[in-house]
């Protein structure tokens, strides 16, 4: 039975299995973070893009992204403003899916994430590929209420929940690293929350190079 033996300093996992990243607190609620107003996204009139570094853009229609393959993902979400919530039901579409129908030019290393109202954030492609992200259009059962970003918005739960854009209208495919939104007024170019890259001067490569210049 190896869960009788007890190894001194060894830390049991919660029972859940949840594991709360440092800094942040346990939530059950869902708090709506929005910079500025809600956009309203009829269905007749939303469509989802594929652009930038790719062969031939790739457009779908709210009926057509509803036939690709559906999957079910039950991630932890983490906000840089410290609430983390565990469990989280959601249905949608992998990014990895998406990619099957676009040939990525060989630069492709980055992604813009754009939305409908105007709101961006940049992740390496790395981390929207391997099973790690997707386009979620329905919240526990329900479909995704347009305050947390439906008709749909990209979830990537490995990373802060900024990188999370709501209303999502496309990826734009990029060579080199651009900064966002919540980027370009001081948050990580990456966003790793168990590393606490929460602010630019948390991201290793800048305090390298401010070390530097000290
Ligand atoms: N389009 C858009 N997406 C966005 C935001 C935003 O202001 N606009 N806020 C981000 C931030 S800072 C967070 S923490 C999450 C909040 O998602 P929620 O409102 O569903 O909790 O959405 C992210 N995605
Ligand atoms: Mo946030």
């Amino acid at each position: 039975m190896p869960g009788f033996f007890t190894n001194k300093g060894f830390q049991p996992k919660r029972s859940s299995g949840h594991k709360l990243p440092p800094g942040q607190y346990e939530t059950t609620d869902f708090p709506v973070l929005t910079a500025g107003p809600t956009p309203r996204i009829a269905l007749t009139q939303w469509a989802f893009e594929l652009t930038g570094l790719v062969e031939k853009p790739m457009k779908w229609s709210w009926q057509e992204f509803n036939s690709l393959p559906q999957q079910d993902f039950n991630p932890d979400i983490h906000c840089v403003t410290k609430w983390s919530k565990f469990d989280t039901h959601w249905r949608g579409v992998s990014i990895d899916t998406l990619l099957e129908h676009v040939q990525l030019k060989p630069e492709a290393k980055f992604v813009m994430a754009t939305s409908y109202g105007g709101y961006t954030t940049n992740l390496p492609l790395a981390d929207l590929v391997g099973g790690k992200a997707f386009i979620g259009h329905t919240f526990e059962g329900q479909p995704l209420a347009p305050e947390h970003g439906g008709p749909a918005r990209l979830v990537v739960p490995h990373l802060y929940f900024w990188k999370s854009a709501k209303w999502v209208q496309s990826l734009r495919f990029m060579s080199e690293d651009e900064a966002g939104f919540w980027e370009r007024a001081g948050y990580s170019m990456y966003g790793d929350p168990w590393k606490e890259q929460r602010y630019e001067t948390d991201d290793e490569d800048l305090a390298a190079s401010a070390n530097i210049r000290l």
